[in-house]
């Protein structure tokens, strides 16, 4: 119902049936008002058990014959991180010992820094066949924001676009939630690329406040 239809609909009932002063229509439109926030803070982000991570382009393909990130992390509307479960990728090529450079390197919370950089150490994600990345946590969650790690070297991997899906449950249909062309992705080595896929919930609340 509209505001003005309600406030409409108060006027009618307090003034003309019930003889009320306006004072409790203030209170009825009050009640409305909180009523609304409590509604539009309820929006957010749809729920998805998988994300998929497609990668489209890199910075320099005639340089680099394959894709690298050193940690991808999900995020909730306030800001939260939230754990995945695993990390696959179906169909990937990972360079060098087998084993060294999985995608599960994503998301084990380790980042070397380039000023630091030991081979033996190095936890990062390459894949020479650039095939998507599968993040699966362990029940439905609301994911508003993501970021991913740049390599600790070679700026010419760095994924510069790409598209993120969600699916509901394993197996459904993949659904697009974004999608980012020729991003101007820092060339800083261990550098932080952060994304908003969903508004946040304060955005709609301030909305409401104004009705
Ligand atoms: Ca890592």
């Amino acid at each position: 119902m509209c505001v003005c239809a309600y406030i409409y609909l108060c006027l009618y009932i307090d003034v003309w049936i019930l003889g009320c002063s306006f004072i409790c229509t203030y209170v009825l439109i009050y009640i409305y008002m909180l009523t609304c926030i409590y509604t539009y803070t309820l929006v957010g982000p749809p729920f998805y058990q998988q994300f998929k991570f497609k990668t489209v382009a890199i910075r320099n393909p005639t340089q680099a014959n394959m894709v690298g990130m050193q940690e991808f992390r999900f995020f909730d509307s306030a800001g939260i991180p939230i754990i995945v479960e695993t990390a696959m990728n179906p169909g990937g090529e990972q360079p060098g010992v087998l084993g060294v450079h999985t995608p599960n390197k994503l998301i084990d919370g380790i980042v070397i820094y380039a000023s630091e950089v030991d081979a033996a150490k190095t936890s990062k994600w390459l894949d020479m066949k650039k095939s998507n990345v599968i993040f699966t946590f362990a029940s439905l969650v609301r994911v508003a924001s993501y970021e991913w790690v740049t390599c600790e070297d070679l700026p010419d991997r760095d994924p510069v676009s790409w598209e993120i899906e969600g699916q509901v449950t394993i197996g459904d249909a993949w659904t697009l939630l974004q999608r980012v062309s020729n991003y101007p992705t820092t060339s800083s080595r261990s550098a932080t690329v952060r994304f908003q896929i969903w508004p946040s919930e304060g955005k709609y609340t301030y909305v409401c406040i104004f009705m």
